[in-house]
């Protein structure tokens, strides 16, 4: 039992799903039936795939869990789009394992749909100190509603972001991690403009492969849940890509990245921290989109940051199946 003293974590998700933001997705919706967490409003971004498929995406996840009352806005579309590689080729078309057409068909549509900036700016001045960000795609929107509206990101609670790479290797380029290398305009505004910000980068969730047998665990719990069911379909085709990009050293599974942010939130017990002052390279021509930290030994005057720099994955993972064997254990 909750004490009545703990209020709920109120969160806005801003993702571009992405089979890992399905995952994160999902355990958010578990910790939110569970009474921990309220999902505020999800703000859908560009960039493992378009705009359009990134809202549908999220549309989706929620009616799958039974969010669906919870608004989704629609990618900011940066203008600087042009030359940005999507990732269509880890996580499918529709960015989640060409799995989309198999879920609930959502009432929200994208036309009609408010932009993801707008719905921040709103929500952060309606509820200022009270929201934490949870940024687990490009930061397009977040830095869009910072330049509308400057100062609004500092109304968070806490800016949690996935992203970027400090002592790890990129995933995108040698140097650079997928969402910071996006748009790194954006992620360095982000940081520049807030000092209430968590980093899961990549020296952490690399270790975090979701196998075929966790998803099995699941499955196990409930196999008539049609959550469970398109948990076990999205690993079998995110195992694939993930093998062939050769991100897991030949393991069987799949990186779930996103889904870092929530041992962060409602477990921290798991991850072990650095302040720093993490600042985005955005002019090097090999190192764009790097996430830089100054590890000397010289005195600092300023930190904007908590960077995660291990993980116990096998609590990590312990936990992560038990909550979402609570969500299928309900689900049809
Ligand atoms: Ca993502």
């Amino acid at each position: 039992m909750i004490p009545n003293v703990i209020s709920k974590r109120k969160i806005i998700l801003d993702t571009d799903p992405g089979g890992d933001d399905a995952f994160a997705f999902l355990w958010l919706q578990s910790l939110a039936r569970q009474g921990f967490a309220e999902i505020v409003a999800v703000t859908a971004a560009d960039g493992n795939v378009a705009a359009q498929y990134t809202f549908a995406g999220a549309c989706k996840l929620l009616k799958l869990g039974g969010f669906d009352t919870v608004e989704v806005g629609r990618g900011v579309i940066n203008a600087r789009q042009g030359d940005r590689a999507d990732a269509e080729a880890i996580h499918g078309a529709d960015g989640m394992g060409n799995l989309t057409h198999t879920l609930p068909t959502p009432e929200q549509s994208y036309d009609t749909a408010r932009l993801s900036d707008q719905i921040l700016i709103e929500a952060l001045k309606q509820a200022p100190g009270e929201l934490t960000l949870v940024a687990i795609g490009p930061l397009t929107n977040l830095a869009a509603a910072e330049q509308a509206s400057p100062g609004v990101l500092q109304l968070a609670k806490e800016i949690v972001i996935m992203g970027g790479a400090f002592s790890h290797a990129g995933n995108v380029t040698p140097e650079a991690e997928f969402n910071i290398a996006f748009d790194p305009e954006a992620a360095q505004v982000v940081f520049s403009c807030c000092d209430r910000i968590v980093v899961i980068p990549l020296d952490i969730t690399s270790q975090l492969i979701f196998t075929p047998e966790h998803a099995q665990q699941i499955f196990q719990e409930n196999p008539n849940s049609s959550i469970a069911q398109f948990m076990v379909a999205l690993c079998q085709f995110m195992v694939k890509s993930t093998l062939a990009f050769r991100e897991t050293s030949g393991v069987p599974g799949f990186l779930v990245h996103d889904a870092a942010t929530m041992a962060y939130l409602f477990y921290p017990e798991t991850l072990q921290f650095q302040r720093a002052q993490v600042e985005v390279e955005t002019a090097g021509q090999w190192t764009r989109g790097k996430t830089v930290i100054d590890r000397r030994h010289k005195a600092k005057l300023s930190a904007n940051a908590w960077i995660a720099t291990e993980v116990n994955a096998t609590s990590l993972f312990a936990i992560m199946i038990e909550d979402l064997k609570q969500l299928v254990a309900s689900n049809r």
